[in-house]
């Protein structure tokens, strides 16, 4: 099937359009250069067209999403929506049913969404849920930061087994890159602790986070990988956790990015997610302030460096992370309900509601720090829209935040009108940032610059060859100011004119008008499967012993991945 999306304004920063009228032509579920006049018509007259969202990090998939679901039925009620004729029942808010989830991104426009956090324990049942997400692809990152194989490798410095070591881990669980998450301090909470500094050691491992880090990092690069590592760094959510975020950024400065093709799309060699979380000073809320400038200005000077925000949206959400003891502590300011699990030999994962309200002091100077750091990180290719979803926030207010970000106006309204708390004047920089993002920029941190750091080389642009994923959002960009309408912003990029995804018009006037499969997009390392042989057997005496499932139980086989997108990467 053919078709042209006609007289379009288009938006498509990896191939540097800035809003020029032109069609969009695609074919069996490809962009094209050109198709026949039997080619079906879509007019998109004066409305913006930009590939399809890339969304570079939440939480969608996995068993902390059932706990969080079975633990909130107050959530599960807040979302409720009846089937239609092509959708199932909708249910949930800030943890919606999988279902759902893709419903909601395509109505937005998105066409691929990173899963953050698989255990590689709990691959098979996180397939599962991807597999019931209809019309995004997902690629789900495996956790390593905590894995005791991981952590002795790296204790001895042993670089190439590690790189056999998450060559047959992406294959055992079908994972797409490298994940961290509090290094060595979700181990920690095995023992009812944590690690602090980037340089404490996880008792009885005698390996610092900065060395799990780096070799990390390391093993990455040697492998190649079309993704850089992707941490979560130590000391989240903490006042005066500034310096710990930079050691990190800091400390991988000196390892060079991989010559390898499947490299050679990124700029990064590190991704830091929801960094809002990572910048605040201070040594108690009493006297937390923003540490975005300085946080900001580290990332200007070092290309080498990606980030997501994890911006605030003033929601009661569920938060739930493999970080499980920052989620104790969050227990123990709140005492909400909390659900905490170990995960063995690899992680934790710890889970409790959270209600950011803009008249809480922290929950305005949160959300005041992400939108300083969406507005001095001068490159929008190093910055990516997120809310961690859903630990900062439902994924369905990115449309709110665009137009936060579009609007200095709207922004100064909310802080002059005392609609948010005073701390996010008197203890930020925000009320003094005018910048406004353009639509060329809001195309680059939602999807051109979440593909490239993630290493698509099939979407987040409208490149003939590439999948025909797409969004029209119903503004005429000529015609209309978008600092002056943050609401027609919000409203437009909640409810695409059109989502296309892999050629096939999933999403009508923002509704879901047909559905199709997701794809698993993994990572498939090819030339070191004799590593890979030896690395397995030399901790199956140890995986045998240890873990309480058997090696043949743990793997994730083919057909829990009926639909995959897979990454060849010739490492050798
Ligand atoms: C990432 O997974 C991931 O992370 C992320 O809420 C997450 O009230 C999960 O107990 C948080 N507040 C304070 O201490 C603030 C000080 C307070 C006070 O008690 O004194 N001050 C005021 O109320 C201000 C009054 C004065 C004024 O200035 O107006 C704490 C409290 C908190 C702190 C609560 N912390 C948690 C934040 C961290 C991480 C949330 C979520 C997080 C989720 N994942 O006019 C005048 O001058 C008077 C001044 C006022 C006065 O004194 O009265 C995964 O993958
Ligand atoms: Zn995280
Ligand atoms: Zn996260």
């Amino acid at each position: 099937m053919e078709y042209i999306l006609k007289n379009g304004i288009v938006y498509d920063p990896a191939n540097e359009v800035n809003g020029e009228k032109m069609d969009v032509c695609f074919k069996d579920g490809k962009i094209v250069e050109s198709v026949s006049d039997d080619a079906k018509v879509l007019d998109v007259t004066d409305k913006i067209v930009m590939p399809a969202g890339v969304d570079p990090h939440a939480h969608v998939a996995g068993p902390k999403l059932v706990v969080g679901r079975l633990y909130r039925p107050e959530d599960e009620r807040k979302g409720v929506a009846q089937k239609t004729k092509v959708t199932r029942p909708e249910a949930g808010f800030s943890i919606p049913s999988s279902p759902t989830t893709g419903y909601r991104y395509s109505r937005m426009g998105y066409g691929t969404v990173c899963e953050a956090a698989m255990p590689p324990l709990e691959a098979k049942h996180t397939h599962e849920e991807i597999n019931t997400t209809p019309n995004i692809d997902i690629n789900p990152l495996p956790l390593f930061g905590n894995n005791w194989f991981v952590m002795e490798y790296a204790r001895e410095n042993r670089i190439d087994d590690l790189a056999a070591f998450i060559a047959a881990f992406l294959r055992v669980s079908k994972g797409y890159g490298v994940k961290i998450v509090n290094p060595c301090g979700s181990e920690a909470w095995g023992w009812g602790m944590n690690v602090h500094g980037y340089d404490d050691k996880a008792p009885y491992f005698d390996v610092t986070s900065r060395e799990v880090v780096r070799a990390l990092a390391k093993a990455n690069e040697k492998l190649g990988l079309p993704h850089s590592i992707h941490i979560h760094p130590n000391d989240l959510g903490h006042p005066g956790n500034v310096p710990t975020t930079i050691s990190t950024l800091d400390s991988v400065k000196d390892i060079a990015k991989s010559t390898n093709k499947a490299a050679s799309l990124r700029d990064q060699t590190i991704h830091c997610t929801h960094l809002q979380f990572h910048s605040y000073t201070g040594n108690s809320w009493k006297d937390a302030a923003s540490g975005a400038e300085e946080v900001a200005d580290f990332i200007n000077k070092n290309k080498y460096v990606t980030c997501d925000v994890g911006q605030v949206t003033f929601d009661e959400t569920t938060t739930m992370t493999a970080d499980a003891p920052m989620e104790y502590d969050l227990f123990k300011i709140s005492g909400l309900k909390w659900a905490n699990k170990d995960i063995e030999c690899e992680t934790a994962a710890g889970i409790i509601p959270c209600i950011y309200s803009p008249k809480t002091p922290v929950s305005t100077l949160q959300w005041a720090i992400g939108l300083e750091l969406f507005l001095n990180i001068e490159n929008p290719w190093q910055v990516c829209l997120t809310t961690d979803h859903p630990n900062a926030g439902p994924f369905i207010r990115y449309p709110k935040i665009i137009s936060w970000l579009m609007s200095a106006p709207k922004r100064m309204e909310m802080i002059d009108n005392g609609e948010v708390h005073k701390w996010a004047s008197k203890r930020t920089g925000l009320a003094g940032l005018e910048r406004e993002y353009d639509f060329y920029d809001v195309a680059t941190i939602s999807r051109a610059a979440p593909a490239r750091i993630h290493g698509f080389t099939d979407r987040g642009a409208l490149t003939p060859g590439y999948n025909a994923d797409i969004a029209v959002y119903d503004i005429n960009p000529n015609d209309f100011d978008p600092s002056r309408n943050p609401e027609a912003v919000e409203s437009a990029f909640s409810n695409a004119y059109y989502t296309i995804k892999d050629g096939q018009i999933v999403v009508k006037d923002g509704n879901v008008v047909s559905t199709k499969q997701s794809h698993t997009i993994w990572t498939n390392v090819i030339g070191y499967e004799e590593e890979e042989k030896q690395i397995i057997d030399s901790i199956m005496p140890f995986f045998t012993q240890y873990y309480s499932v058997k090696w043949e139980n743990y793997q994730v086989h083919d057909h829990y991945v009926p639909n995959p997108t897979r990454v060849d990467v010739e490492a050798k």
